[in-house]
């Protein structure tokens, strides 16, 4: 039996957590408080098992889609289950898009795909880099937008970058550093980044991880205040179940995917169908690799 350790400040928290990554007939084997944390140890949701004359109960099996999610989808036809309980929006470019992420997901990536996307269509985007923690990234990030002829400001070297808000009201989007969902410092700090540039906030996060990971992943950054999710790796990725796990336990909507590693690819928009297809596709191609092992 696989489990996992939850660590909360607080033991309703912790079983909330439970509950939303496991569903609400979470198992928990051990509850104990440690330090100021509260801790408990939860037996993870059984997968559902294969079934290889079944094409989208296969899917379901080999992407490790949490049971909780998977039981409910395998009788439904493949579109109305992921439309029936996922999220699905466009990003608002109303307000300046804050790109944040946990560290190496693809938000430089995505930030620079969204501007190539608005020059193509004729409209010149803002870009502000706010990663002052990595070495280069806003030299980088700088000689992309010149190439692009976007607008670029820097926060180190403009004085109240974050809030100078463009006058022609230019689509805005702002790159942030990588950031640590459980360090609660850096979730105050994004949740205020947001509120000080009335922004809207997209979690960018990688396809492939944990489940578990990615739900607890996609519900810090949601409580600081993001409400997109923009999956990326979908191209390096062969399970998606970390994927459908966050959208289906965390309200984010799912918006657009990375699929690939170059700047010259587009992002592309993610629909039930996209979702489908991209789950049947994976769970078709398992067996060699599953018999390699
Ligand atoms: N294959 C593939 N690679 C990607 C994708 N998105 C980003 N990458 C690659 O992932 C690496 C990290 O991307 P970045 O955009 O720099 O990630 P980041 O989140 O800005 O990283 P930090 O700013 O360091 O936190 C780069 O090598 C990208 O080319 C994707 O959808 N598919
Ligand atoms: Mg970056």
């Amino acid at each position: 039996m696989k489990v996992k350790v939850i660590r909360a400040a607080s033991m309703r928290e912790a079983f909330a957590e439970a509950h939303r990554i496991l569903g609400p007939d979470a198992l928990i084997l051990d509850s104990r408080r440690r330090g100021r944390e509260f801790e408990i140890t939860v037996a993870l949701d059984p997968e559902l098992p294969p079934d290889p004359a079944n094409p989208w109960r296969q899917a379901l099996s080999f992407h490790g889609i949490p049971a909780h999610i998977a039981s409910a989808w395998a009788d439904q036809p493949p579109d109305a289950a992921v439309a029936g309980s996922l999220s699905f929006g466009k990003l608002d470019f109303d307000r300046p898009l804050v790109i944040a992420g946990p560290p190496g997901a693809g938000k430089t990536m995505t930030t620079v795909k969204l501007a190539t996307r608005f020059v193509l269509a004729g409209v010149r985007p803002t870009v502000i880099n706010a990663d002052q923690n990595r070495a280069g990234a806003s030299a980088q990030l700088a000689a992309l937008c010149r190439i692009l002829r976007a607008e670029f400001i820097d926060t180190a070297s403009k004085k109240g970058g974050m809030r100078r808000r463009p006058a022609s009201r230019r689509p805005t989007l702002i790159d942030l550093p990588g950031m640590d969902p459980f360090d609660k410092s850096e979730m105050d700090n994004l949740r205020s980044m947001v509120e000080e540039v009335s922004g809207v906030a997209a979690l960018v996060m990688p396809a492939g991880l944990d489940a578990a990971d990615s739900v607890e992943i996609a519900s810090r950054f949601h409580e600081a205040g993001a409400t997109a999710l923009i999956p990326t790796r979908l191209d390096v990725s062969r399970r998606l179940g970390g994927l459908v796990a966050a959208a289906g336990s965390v309200p984010l909507q799912l918006t657009e995917a990375g699929t690939s590693g170059r700047v010259s690819d587009a992002l592309e928009t993610v629909t039930p169908a996209f979702l489908v297809r991209r789950l049947l596709d994976a769970g078709r191609v398992q067996e060699p690799v599953a018999n390699a092992a």
